[in-house]
């Protein structure tokens, strides 16, 4: 696999530049999500502090950037794609506030700063996740909107990728299966609704936001599913490899909670060679955009490599 645009060798371009198109979209990401929600000032400055807090810790803003790749890849405009962008990143911030609190994994570190019910307490960083996920909707709400796709179409895509079929429920079946045996598939199904479905709502809200035929929403599914397993792969990799300071987070939780992860299941190696396979399906998913999904590959080969 490489980033360099699969083109005849007298056609073929310059390398994709990932860090380049990682600074400009986070940027434009945060900009967006500074206008989007109220000010830290704005009453009651508690909630919107503790908001503000936690999406502005300094996330990698993955799931915007695939949101806006996808749009990309489908020939949209960057400002269509960017409130989508923003409300993905409103629901999975809101998703790690909750995570982190102690009735759930229980965790004092989070984007390399304290987790927000360290910094404000149980109660108020409960409400910051739930107005972050509320959020989300207004933003989609109150977008432009897509000529092929309706306003209810994107907050059903939001709405099913959060909901208790898929990120709930993946973590639901994470917090029953703490200390029990658990199966490959049942970790596939876990890994499925935790971390592939919003990453991969992300993408594909990226492609309808860009007015997407059906056949590209396909590919971008498929796309999204299988990056979204890798991504997790990885993640319970770099929870065993990493230390706590390059992750942000507290490194070992897995380990320490009892989780089933695939380097639990079937070793670091054969992890390893899981994520790649998973990628190398979500790089045959994009064939149909016959190259002009390179910032969405870059994406995929940055995800696999990261270490963090
Ligand atoms: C609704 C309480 C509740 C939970 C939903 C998403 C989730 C389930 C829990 C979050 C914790 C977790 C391990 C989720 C899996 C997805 C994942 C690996 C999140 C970390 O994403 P990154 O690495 O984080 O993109 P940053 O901080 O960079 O945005």
């Amino acid at each position: 696999m490489s980033v360099t645009n699969r083109q005849s060798p007298a056609r073929r371009r310059t390398p994709f530049d990932l860090p380049g198109f990682l600074d400009s979209r986070t940027a434009a990401v945060n900009a967006a999500l500074d206008r989007f929600l109220p000010q830290a000032t704005t009453k009651p400055a508690t909630i919107h502090k503790a908001m503000r807090y936690s999406l502005f810790a300094g996330g990698k803003r993955m799931r915007p950037a695939l949101c806006l790749a996808a749009a990309a890849a489908c020939g949209g405009r960057e400002a269509d794609a960017l409130p989508l962008a923003c409300a993905v990143e409103c629901i999975h911030t809101y998703s790690l506030i909750h995570d982190d609190l102690p009735a759930m994994d229980d965790d004092d570190y989070r984007r390399g700063k304290l987790t927000n019910h360290k910094v404000f307490g149980e109660g108020i960083a409960i409400l910051a996740g739930d107005a972050l996920l509320t959020q989300a909707f207004e933003i989609a709400a109150k977008a432009r909107g897509w000529p092929r796709y309706s306003h209810q179409q994107i907050i059903l895509e939001l709405a099913h990728a959060a909901g208790s079929l898929q990120l709930i429920a993946g973590q639901v079946a994470d917090l029953e299966g703490e200390g029990e045996k658990t199966s490959a598939p049942q970790l596939r199904y876990i890994h499925e609704r935790k971390t592939s479905a919003l990453l991969c709502g992300s993408v594909r809200l990226g492609g309808m936001s860009a007015n997407c035929s059906a056949a590209q929403l396909k590919a971008l599914t498929d796309f999204g599913y299988h990056v979204g397993l890798a991504f997790q792969v990885i993640d319970d990799i770099l929870d065993v490899t990493q230390t706590s300071e390059q992750l942000g987070k507290t490194a070992g939780k897995d380990t320490q909670a009892q989780k089933a992860t695939y380097p639990s299941i079937v070793g670091l190696e054969k992890s390893r060679k899981i994520a790649t396979d998973l990628t190398a399906r979500a790089f045959a998913a994009l064939k149909p955009f016959k190259g002009r999904a390179v910032a969405l590959e870059a994406l995929a080969e940055f995800l696999l490599k990261r270490d963090r």
